[in-house]
């Protein structure tokens, strides 16, 4: 046993190497959190909401195949056909040069848009993993992204889209200071519907499972080569391949991206015959701000023909993220309905 004489060092010594073992075991519990796994769980239909809940907590991400029935796709397709107002993104975009996007619009512009949205089992599942963190969720989110062939034969795909967190909309989802000991909160969920075969070669969606636990960082550290986060190849990716009106879901701090497109092939319907579309939608905390402002998108006219479930979603009516526990009736509710003159609050008059 070594004995130190000075008094100071006896204190001192111990204080330091135990301060340094810390920080290391902390460094090497950092490193075990980012634990891989490449395990994309798959569920049916008739999946239990909690199995789902807990599937995605867990794994970041679950794929629901065969949700609704093919046709409600082709449902989908044939209303937003014509829409207008759809854009490419630009060359080494985050959005992708071979990607037609619709953004916000598509919930006012298809029917079918506006029921997937609310879909029974869909919507419990992001309440399971959003719901302990408020007390209403929102729709935030509603795009078409379709990710297309090269438009000529010898021209190279876009890129896959670089991996990334949808929370990242939201500075305060990096916050080190947000609690970890009871689960760290999620800030959203994304929800992509297949509205057609998501395929290896069409762009179907990567995952890094597992990411939504690894520790966040406002600016994550990316390889400049690959372009990748920091220690990740091509391996550690899973692809969401689906047939369509499938659905995947997946947690805002889940890595992600869209796929490439494969090449263009002779036999490709030269209009989009092998385009992957998927109709994303994104639902967050109530008390946050959304990504598209509906009420902007489309008409009113067309808003008030929404169902009580998605006017609820889009906060067109009811309280959503603002209630008071200590009263009872509509307060300060959004938005503001009036009323007829004289008549008070709880008769139709919300203030
Ligand atoms: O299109 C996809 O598969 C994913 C798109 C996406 O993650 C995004 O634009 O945030
Ligand atoms: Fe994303």
């Amino acid at each position: 046993m070594v004995q130190f004489k000075e008094p100071l060092l006896q204190v001192l010594l111990p204080t330091v190497v135990s301060v340094a073992l810390s920080f290391c075991s902390f460094y090497v519990f950092r490193r075990l959190q980012r634990y891989r796994c490449t395990v994309l769980p798959r569920f049916s239909a008739s999946t239990r909401v909690e199995e789902l809940g807990r599937a995605l907590r867990q794994n970041g991400v679950v794929v629901l195949e065969r949700l609704v029935p093919p046709e409600k796709m082709d449902m989908l397709l044939k209303e937003l056909e014509t829409a207008s107002g759809v854009f490419h993104g630009a060359v080494g975009s985050f959005a992708g040069h071979h990607t037609l996007r619709n953004a916000a619009k598509p919930l006012g512009e298809s029917k079918m848009a506006q029921e997937l949205a609310v879909h029974p089992l869909v919507v419990a599942t992001v309440e399971e993993i959003l719901r302990p963190w408020c007390k209403r969720i929102n729709l935030g989110t509603c795009s078409m992204i379709s990710v297309e062939a090269p438009p000529s034969l010898d021209e190279k795909p876009a890129p896959a889209q670089v991996l990334h967190r949808d929370n990242s909309m939201w500075g305060a989802s990096t916050w080190p200071w947000l609690p970890t000991s009871t689960g760290r909160p999620e800030f959203s969920v994304s929800v992509m519907w297949a509205a057609s075969d998501f395929t290896e070669t069409n762009g179907a969606t990567r995952f890094l499972p597992g990411s939504n636990h690894w520790p966040l960082m406002k600016h994550e550290a990316y390889d400049k080569q690959s372009n990748f986060p920091q220690g990740i190849t091509e391996e550690d990716i899973v692809q969401a391949t689906m047939p369509k009106g499938s659905v995947v879901l997946w947690c805002g701090n889940t890595l992600h991206g869209a796929g490439a497109h494969a090449p263009r092939q002779l036999s490709d319907d030269p209009s989009n015959g092998s385009t992957r579309h998927g109709l994303l939608f994104i639902y967050n905390l109530g008390w946050l701000k959304s990504e598209h402002n509906f009420h902007w998108a489309m008409p009113a006219s067309v808003m008030e023909t929404f169902s009580p479930k998605l006017s609820e979603l889009v906060g067109r009516v009811g309280e959503n993220a603002v209630e008071h526990d200590w009263f009872t009736g509509p307060i300060y509710t959004q938005p503001y309905l009036g009323g007829p003159d004289g008549s008070k609050a709880g008769e139709g008059v919300q203030f």
